[in-house]
């Protein structure tokens, strides 16, 4: 197949590379500025680039600056003649069934909703939460909240009714908008009903639901709105609200080692910019390009890289609201061949899983438009990362393996164009962005230095797209990530620095595991188990598993008193089904009678996990174990998985 003559896209000269990143580098915060008034448009200049006081966890970009989110990201486009340009391509689950929205529409659209959510009687600053399927409907309200200043929060469809109230309830969000089902897959998945369930449990929280009817397969319930109608109804001409740079634009929930899930919230000048500079930087998004970032708009990887990045951008963003094996395993590449798609985001659990279907389904596809393909959620295995290249971009894509978190807004580490030149390595994120100053910290705190060297990743410097705090708890966002290494953010992520310099990210340190891309925290899961009136004590760990990147092992003590039937393990991964969502589901539960602790009580998490990862030759020291021989009986009935 002919693949594109411009498909690597490396600067003509590298010299100019390196002088252009120093140079950024020198003074990031000029380059910062300089970036902010190219590509944003400003109400009021702010008055300063930075102000940040790390000691307190306080992170400020451009202070003072107003701006409205929405108008940078569609009417600034419609405004200089670019209405008629497609802003969204919406490819829905049903094969074959596309709708392009230029960007008159999406402002049309979005203005409707606004005026909608503010006959609902929503203020600036409001949370609204959002729980959608992947259509044009969640961008919409995405936007039509940036337009009035209110704050989204977006709660993924596939999280349960559980994870659902206790979002809204943290969020305190008096507005639901969602849909009656959401299909994926062919799969249909009754949204509203969840959501009803969900809303029961926080009686007179929510005083108004939007219901957006996908399918329109499910009676209305009285107190709904729906949705299109009231758009219908609604004025397609909306005011766009002013906002400080560091007003909220949105929350988004993420795991971490301990507690309930963190709503981290964003906010609006920093974040933006960020994510238009870093999508047009690592994917070289050209005006004209399609672009599509093939994640949901439930995680952080859809905010910046379907949403906002692109649309700041003035890019073609394609929704894409199906999965990558429906009808069968030549979705993508189809699509590809269709849309003429340039650049293709995706993550290393996708790729696992197309691979195992062989080459046939990507090679009777032409991918010659493809330039970029990019990669995030966990590190990608070298032999995917070649396939990846090899195959899907018949060695003429650069592939962008970018490392970044919720909590950084956008991407943080990326091969640079220079690495064409000094060599990719599968599966290493190589190179830090502009402004941002990866550490390498021992357990000490000490930094260690040189080349050749692995430890905890550390950033020095606050980049403009970082998350500022969690909602309604500051203290948290201060110990989690400001005060185990004061002055430098902990990302929770060990890394190597090889001997030339460049980064490979190794893994969580913490106790969350990453499941498909999904982030997890093993407290959560084990919370959940403890709804299930059988169970007395589990340890969850993560272990390698060939699609998913990590399995979850749930290690499970049953209460004396209940006596299991040869139901209980299905029925304990039903209740993390039900408690969270069917991504969290255990793929393993094995009942033991104990659990290897330390003798003050401490669960021994690392034996587990070798266990679990059947590394039976590297338990390590047992010594420190009250109970030593508690090992043995769980190694005995690990065979059952053998
Ligand atoms: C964007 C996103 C963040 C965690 C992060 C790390 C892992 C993400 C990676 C990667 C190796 C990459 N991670 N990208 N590990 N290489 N290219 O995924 O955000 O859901 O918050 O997860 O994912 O462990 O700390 P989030």
């Amino acid at each position: 197949m002919a693949a594109s003559a411009h498909a690597t896209s490396t600067t003509d000269d590298d010299a100019d590379y390196v002088a252009y990143y120093n140079d950024c580098m020198q003074n990031p915060n000029a380059f910062w500025d300089q970036q902010a008034r190219q590509r944003l448009q400003w109400r009021q200049l702010y008055d300063k680039v930075a102000d940040h006081n790390l000691a307190e966890g306080q992170i400020r970009w451009f202070t003072n600056g107003k701006l409205n989110v929405a108008e940078n990201c569609i009417d600034r486009h419609v405004e200089s003649g670019r209405g008629d340009a497609t802003a969204l391509i919406y490819e829905a689950d049903e094969p074959g069934t596309t709708q392009h929205i230029t960007y008159k529409e999406l402002q049309e659209q979005v203005n409707r909703l606004a005026n909608v959510l503010l006959q609902q009687g929503v203020k600036q600053g409001d949370r609204v939460c959002l729980y959608l399927p992947m259509t044009p409907y969640a961008v919409y309200a995405m936007l039509a909240c940036a337009r009035i200043g209110a704050i989204h929060t977006l709660v993924f469809a596939g999280f349960s009714e559980d994870a659902l109230a206790a979002r809204i309830s943290d969020g305190d969000c008096r507005v639901l908008i969602t849909a009656d089902e959401s299909v994926r897959g062919g799969k249909k998945i009754p949204l509203r009903q969840i959501a009803n369930d969900a809303l029961a449990q926080i009686p007179g929280q929510v005083r108004a639901v939007l219901v957006q009817e996908r399918t329109g397969k499910t009676p209305p319930q009285a107190y709904d709105i729906k949705l299109y109608e009231a758009m219908a109804a609604a004025s397609p001409v909306a005011e766009s609200a002013t906002v400080d740079a560091e007003d909220g634009l949105f929350l988004l929930y993420t795991s971490g080692s301990t507690g309930a899930p963190k709503g981290l919230l964003h906010t609006s000048g920093g974040y933006l910019l960020y994510a238009g500079y870093t999508h047009e930087h690592f994917f070289d998004y050209k005006p004209g390009d399609i672009y599509a970032c093939l994640a949901d708009v439930g995680w952080i990887t859809g905010h910046t890289y379907v949403v906002y990045g692109p649309l700041v951008n003035g890019a073609t963003t394609v929704i894409f609201e199906s999965v990558p094996t429906y009808p069968d395993a030549s979705r993508y590449w189809e699509m590809v061949e269709r849309l003429r798609i340039n650049q293709l985001y995706t993550a290393p659990t996708a790729l696992r899983l197309l691979m195992k279907q062989g080459d046939d389904f990507v090679q009777k596809h032409d991918r010659s438009s493809l330039r970029v393909l990019g990669s995030v959620g966990e590190p990608i295995n070298p032999e995917v990362w070649r396939w990846f290249h090899d195959v899907v971009g018949n060695k003429q894509c650069r592939i962008a393996d970018t490392w970044w978190q919720t909590e950084t807004g956008g991407i943080m580490m990326c091969p640079s164009p220079l690495a064409s030149k000094e060599g990719h390595k599968p599966g290493a994120a190589m190179h830090p962005a502009v402004g941002v100053v990866p550490l390498l910290l021992g357990t000490d705190g000490q930094e260690i230095k040189g080349n050749d060297v692995e430890g905890l990743l550390c950033l020095r410097d606050p980049t403009p797209g970082m998350a500022r705090t969690v909602f309604g708890n500051h203290k948290r966002f201060c110990e989690t990530y400001w005060s185990h290494f004061p002055g430098y953010y902990f990302t929770g992520d060990g890394a190597k620095r090889d001997s030339e310099g460049h980064y490979h990210i190794t893994g969580r340190v913490d106790d969350v595991i990453n499941v498909s891309g999904h982030r997890l925290g093993t407290a959560e899961v084990e919370s959940s188990l403890l709804l299930h009136k059988g169970v007395a004590e589990s340890a969850v760990v993560g272990y390698p598993h060939d699609v998913k990147g990590e399995g979850i092992c749930a290690y499970v003590i049953l209460r004396a008193d209940f006596e299991p039937t040869g139901n209980t393990a299905k029925e304990l991964k039903e209740v993390v089904r039900h408690h969270i969502g069917a991504f969290a589901s255990p793929d393993r539960v094995q009942l033991v009678k104990d659990l290897p602790k330390t003798r003050s009580g401490k669960i021994m998490r690392r034996i587990l996990r070798k266990i679990a990862s059947n590394q039976l030759n590297e338990l390590g020291d047992l010594s420190t174990l009250a109970e030593p021989k508690v090992v043995d009986e769980i190694i005995e009935g690990h065979k059952e998985f053998l």
